[in-house]
């Protein structure tokens, strides 16, 4: 996610962070370089204009030149500015009392709108919520027939009304949702090319046939700039109350994101990250500077965390770590968790300093993981247990069993030693031996 930027930003701060003092040419140096880098990444020229600006401004105001650590005083300054920029304190998707309460999904065509619109319900089911999503893409039948495999997939029932008025079937899909008892409705509507009267009179005509509790205006952040003008566009007709942004997971540059806060007026309530259903997340501006500028994302990785795992695995684990019982079945049960939680490349993404890791974060080849897994499964409960008793006939046995060579086993119950030891160490230090942990083959290295 913004990996150029993110390297970028990177490097001039190391630079300033590596100078004892800093001299005032220093900072406009840095001043000059951010700059280019908000520019390279597609970043409204007004708005980096403005950062700058008040980024100087500060810094001068803070007299960084005087303080202890200059260079670690101006990191600061561009990360509240950047959690500013990205709309300062998170934005939440706000439902009323009303039920059915109803959602609009707007945005030019593939910018996610349908796929958003699943996400969503998803995420509502989630909590507590019983959705009804309701198709009003009326141009194209695949449009309606994308909704309903996603409504399927799901268990989350769709409505796809009769006709070519979309305004009507928003209403009858509103209808049907205080019939069949659902409590959100959102409505999926037709994407356009480009921006056009046709597009705003629809959304106009929706939005007076349901009056919608929230409009989300869908923006794809790969466009850049397009997107952002779209949105701009948008804001002045129609109105809108969030920005939804989607394929955050791509290689975007960020200037979709870091502008349309600013451009628009309008918050970014969700983040998208994926084409899977549950690629949806709420969006905080601050957690998304800190990754930007490589801090990491701790607190997200820990929500990730409690999210996927299971509670009374995570708590049969403690259990185990401090009796130091823990055996090969757990050490396959944390594999899994690992990919339920997007696999190590997602994660290591999220640890502070990734970004500086050379060439980025490796791509952990996730197969790995199933191999891993393979090997284990081949082994006996008893094995598994008590990986001690595997001697060179039950390697060859295991190899051959899990599709592996020997030396793969070796490497795996190596490993396994390795980690277990190293559990019995992170009780008596609190883990300070964590730093140059060998990860298994492919998995690079920690610290
Ligand atoms: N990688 C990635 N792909 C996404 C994300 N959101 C949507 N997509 C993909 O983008 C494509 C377009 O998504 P749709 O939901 O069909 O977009 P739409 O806005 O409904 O498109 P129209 O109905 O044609 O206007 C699909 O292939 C999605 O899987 C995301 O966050 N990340
Ligand atoms: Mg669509």
């Amino acid at each position: 996610m913004f990996d150029n930027l993110s390297k970028r930003l990177q490097d001039i701060f190391s630079n300033l962070t590596g100078k004892g003092r800093l001299s005032e040419a220093d900072v406009d140096a840095a001043m000059r370089e951010i700059r280019l880098a908000l520019l390279e990444a597609d970043v409204n020229f007004k708005v980096v204009k403005e950062f700058v600006a008040v980024v100087r401004e500060r810094a001068v105001g803070e007299d960084v030149m005087r303080s202890l650590t200059p260079g670690q005083t101006v990191v600061g300054i561009v990360l509240d500015e950047l959690t500013n920029l990205l709309g300062g304190t998170s934005a939440r998707l706000t439902l009323t009392n009303r039920i059915p309460n109803v959602i609009l999904l707007v945005g030019l065509q593939g910018s996610g709108k349908t796929t958003a619109a699943a996400k969503l319900a998803n995420h509502l089911r989630k909590q507590g919520k019983r959705p009804l999503m309701v198709a009003c893409d009326i141009y194209r039948p695949a449009a309606i027939e994308q909704l309903e495999t996603l409504g399927r997939e799901l268990g989350i029932p769709v409505f796809r009304g009769e006709g070519a008025d979309a305004a009507g079937i928003a209403s009858a899909g509103v209808k049907e949702a205080v019939s069949t008892m659902r409590d959100v409705v959102l409505v999926d509507t037709a994407g356009r090319l480009h921006i056009d009267e046709e597009m705003m009179d629809e959304a106009v005509r929706i939005k007076t046939a349901v009056s919608p509790d929230q409009i989300l205006m869908v923006v794809d952040a790969m466009t850049g700039q397009d997107a952002v003008n779209t949105a701009d566009a948008f804001a002045q007709r129609v109105d809108f109350d969030g920005v939804l942004m989607t394929k955050l997971d791509g290689d975007a540059r960020g200037g979709a994101a870091l502008s349309v806060r600013n451009v628009t007026g309008k918050p970014i309530v969700f983040a998208s990250v994926g084409e899977k259903l549950d690629a949806l997340e709420p969006f905080y501006p601050d957690r998304m500077a800190k990754r930007i500028l490589g801090m990491g994302d701790v607190v997200g990785l820990i929500e990730k965390a409690r999210d996927t795992i299971d509670a009374d695995d995570a708590e049969a684990l403690e259990q185990k770590l401090r009796t130091a019982a823990f055996t090969l079945d757990d050490f396959l049960v944390q594999l899994r968790q690992i990919k339920k939680m997007g696999g190590v490349t997602s994660l290591l993404g999220m640890l502070p300093g990734a970004g500086k890791l050379k060439g980025g974060v490796p791509e952990v080849d996730e197969r790995q993981l199933d191999r891993v897994a393979a090997i284990i499964h081949s082994m006996t409960p008893q094995e598994r247990a008590k990986p001690q008793v595997i001697n060179g006939s039950r390697r060859q046995r295991i190899a051959n069993g899990s599709g592996v060579t020997v030396t793969e086993v070796n490497q795996l119950l190596k490993q396994f030693a390795e980690v277990r030891k190293l559990m019995k160490q992170f009780q008596k230090d609190g883990g300070k031996r964590l730093r140059g942990l060998k990860l298994p083959p492919g998995f690079g290295q920690l610290g």
